[in-house]
């Protein structure tokens, strides 16, 4: 396959709903698509990162710009053979993770059509449908928080997540405990505390049955979070700490969590996503697909990914009309009413992308051709 072009479309989306977590407020929402154009066909990627560096270091404008200047001119012109010999060739970038996926996904969504092999297939996926949970965000109140939890309780979801902060922990889990003993929850600290000043809440959550803590401690600690794991019996699961499959290799041998949450994105793409997978597997240890608001194209492949066997936990898989009034693709995926989500097994991206609605939301567009 032969890089012929790369398009790097910013997209600015309107949220209609902001979300907020214990970094901030998500209330407008910026994303990245790679274009990749060759000489088999046309693929799609997402890089979803946000407008500020709050939940990694990373931003759609440093996304926009390590692909045009480093990772796209490396790959362009050339003729590849597999994604392996593709992602090599920009792999002397250090980090920006989020940036090398999108382009590492637009290879496979040309791989998928060329080879007339679904996403599910080429990435070992086994399970037709996925199951997802919600995702609530941080509310003014209570009160606010039960009407969204029982609006997804209703519409199937199937887990209930809570973004918690100093603050908004204890409190909020023993009420919403009390008006549901039996549903599956867990909270996301998002690396707002430290064992310092903060292990009694952990202490105090243990008693509510939370299926996971997910990432409390700082985004580069694992070494806090296997002290916190040894003095609670909860489950600590990470998300911020963990951006390769060395990083979850030295987080299991020391015994950091219990779980491990994989976005796509986080890690650098598909290749990545699957050697943890395959890694935590062997070990026993359980993963779940996070997300990070992405649109239809790269929900799209987290989709195809949460579909392999060792994704045992409720995914992060929320459709765009929880954040966005349009999706970019024309027939995104919806939650079915008992909470699952269809695994589409065709070729390519499984969603046809609307270039209209591409075009409507596009800041800012750069081309790189040899
Ligand atoms: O930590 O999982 C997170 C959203 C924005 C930033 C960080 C996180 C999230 C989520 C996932 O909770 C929401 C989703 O993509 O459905
Ligand atoms: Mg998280």
């Amino acid at each position: 396959m032969k890089i012929e072009k790369i398009e790097l479309l910013q997209l600015d989306l309107p949220m209609n709903t902001s979300f907020q977590t214990s970094f901030g407020v998500l209330s407008t929402k910026q994303t990245v698509i790679v274009k990749l154009y060759t000489d088999k066909g046309i693929g799609y990627g997402e890089s979803a990162s946000f407008n500020a560096p709050l939940y990694n270091y990373e931003t759609v404008d440093t996304c926009m710009y390590i692909l045009e200047k480093f990772a796209a001119p490396a790959v362009i012109g050339k003729e590849f053979n597999s994604v392996e010999d593709f992602v090599k060739e920009y792999k002397f970038v250090v980090g920006h993770n989020i940036a090398k996926s999108g382009l590492e996904f637009s290879f496979w969504d040309v791989k998928s059509q060329v080879e007339g092999k679904s996403l599910k297939q080429l990435f070992g996926g086994v399970q037709s449908k996925i199951v997802t949970g919600e995702s609530v965000g941080i509310k003014d109140s209570v009160e606010a928080t039960f009407k969204n939890i029982e609006e997804a309780l209703e519409r199937g979801y199937q887990r209930i997540k809570l973004k918690i902060k100093p603050g908004w922990d204890v409190e909020l889990v023993e009420k919403i405990r009390d008006k549901w003993p039996d549903i599956d929850l867990m909270v996301d600290g998002n690396s707002a505390y430290n064992l310092e000043e903060h292990v009694d809440i952990f202490k105090k959550l243990e008693k509510f049955n939370l299926t996971m803590i997910e990432q409390p401690l700082a985004e580069d600690d694992i070494i806090d979070h296997a002290t916190l794991q040894k003095e609670i019996e909860t489950p600590v699961c990470l998300d911020e700490s963990i951006t390769s499959a060395e990083d979850a290799r030295k987080a299991l041998e020391i015994k950091a969590c219990k779980i491990i949450n994989i976005k796509p994105g986080r890690v650098g793409g598909a290749l990545e996503s699957i050697k943890i997978h395959d890694l935590c597997q062997k070990q026993g240890i359980g993963v779940w697909n996070g997300g990070m608001l992405e649109t239809g194209i790269g929900r799209a492949f987290n989709i195809a990914l949460a579909s392999k066997e060792n994704y045992i936990y409720p995914a992060d898989m929320s459709p765009f009309y929880d954040f966005y009034s349009e999706d970019i693709v024309e027939d995104s995926f919806d939650i079915n009413p008992d909470g699952t989500v269809d695994v589409r097994d065709v070729p390519g991206l499984g969603y046809k992308v609307d270039e209209k609605k591409i075009e409507k939301y596009t800041l800012r567009k750069v081309e790189i051709k040899k």
